[in-house]
C-alpha cells in the first residue's frame, strides 16, 4: 500500500512499513513489532517531539561516548530496521564499535543484520561470532563479543530489555539507554536513557558528538560526572503528567 504523504500519520504509518519490512526481509523479531506498538504509546503520550530533557540526555551521552575507551553500539532487530543506516553513521563519527545482540537470538538474524549494517558502510560488525557471556544472565541473550560489549567500557542500548542493562550495570559498565518507555526496568536502570524515539535520537547523539567533539575530556567528563538520571525521568514523567491534564 502506497501511503500518501497527505496523510496526518505519514511519519508514524512509514515507520510502522519499516518494521513490517524489516520483519519480512528477516531481520525484526515477531516479538519486535508488539514492541514497537508499546513504544508507540508512550511517543504520543510526549507528543512525538524530542523533548528538551530528552535533547540534555543525549548531550550527555554523546560525552560519554566520545570519553569512553571502547565505546560500542548495541544492534537488535527493530534498531537496524528503524535505523541501521544512522547507527552505522554515529558509529563512525564517535569512533564506536557495532556489535549485534540479541533478545530472541538466533544465528540467522544475527548474520542479516550484521550484512545489512555492513550494507549501510559499517567496516566490521562485532556478534556473529559470539565468544563472551554477559556475567549474570542466562540463555542466548547473553551470548556476546569478548572484542565488543564483554570488554566495552560505554555501551549504547536502543531498546533494550530490563534484564541485559542490569546485567551490564553489574559488570561496571556506563550504559546508555533509548527508551520511550520512562517507567521500563531498562529506562530506570541505565546509567543515562534517552526517553525519545529511536528514530530522533540517533541522529540527535550524532548532532551533539559533532558539537562536542572539539571539547577537552575534562569538560566531557563534568557533563557525565554532573548527569542525574533519576531526576531526569522525574522530569519526563512530570512532562507527562502535565500534558495530559491539560489536554
Ligand atoms: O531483535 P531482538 O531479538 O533483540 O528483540 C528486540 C525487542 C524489542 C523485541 C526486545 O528487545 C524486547 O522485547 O524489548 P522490550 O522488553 O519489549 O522493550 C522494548 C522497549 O523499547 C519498550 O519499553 C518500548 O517502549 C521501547 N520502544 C519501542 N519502540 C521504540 C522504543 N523506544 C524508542 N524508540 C522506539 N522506536
Amino acid at each position: 500500500m502506497t501511503i500518501p504523504k497527505s496523510h496526518p500519520r505519514y511519519r508514524s504509518l512509514i515507520t510502522r512499513e519499516k518494521l513490517a519490512e524489516g520483519f519480512k526481509e528477516g531481520l525484526v523479531h515477531t516479538t519486535g513489532l508488539i514492541a514497537h506498538g508499546r513504544g508507540e504509546a508512550f511517543d504520543y503520550l510526549i507528543g512525538e517531539q524530542t523533548l528538551d530533557i530528552a535533547d540534555r540526555s543525549a548531550r550527555a551521552a554523546a560525552a560519554a561516548l566520545l570519553i569512553a575507551k571502547s565505546p560500542v553500539i548495541s544492534i537488535n532487530g527493530n534498531t537496524v530496521a528503524l535505523v541501521g543506516r544512522e547507527c552505522v553513521s554515529l558509529s563512525k563519527s564517535i569512533p564506536a564499535k557495532l556489535e549485534v545482540n540479541l533478545f530472541h537470538r538466533s544465528e540467522e538474524r544475527v548474520k542479516r543484520i550484521a550484512e545489512r549494517l555492513k550494507a549501510f558502510g559499517a567496516d566490521r560488525v562485532y556478534g556473529e561470532n559470539a565468544d563472551a557471556r554477559i556475567d549474570g544472565l542466562e540463555h542466548d541473550r547473553a551470548l556476546c563479543s569478548r572484542e565488543g560489549i564483554y570488554s566495552a567500557d560505554v555501551v549504547l542500548v536502543p531498546l533494550e530489555d530490563g534484564d541485559r542493562c542490569q546485567a551490564l550495570r553489574n559488570m561496571g559498565k556506563t550504559v546508555i539507554a533509548i527508551d520511550l518507555n520512562p517507567l521500563s526496568r531498562t529506562a530506570q536502570s541505565a546509567s543515562i536513557t534517552i526517553v525519545d524515539n529511536v528514530i530522533r535520537a540517533i541522529p540527535n547523539i550524532e548532532r551533539w558528538v559533532k558539537i562536542l567533539r572539539s571539547r577537552n575530556s575534562e569538560d566531557l567528563k563534568k557533563i557525565v560526572d554532573s548527569w542525574n538520571n533519576k531526576q531526569m525521568l522525574k522530569e519526563v514523567l512530570d512532562f507527562i503528567s502535565k500534558r495530559l491534564n491539560s489536554i
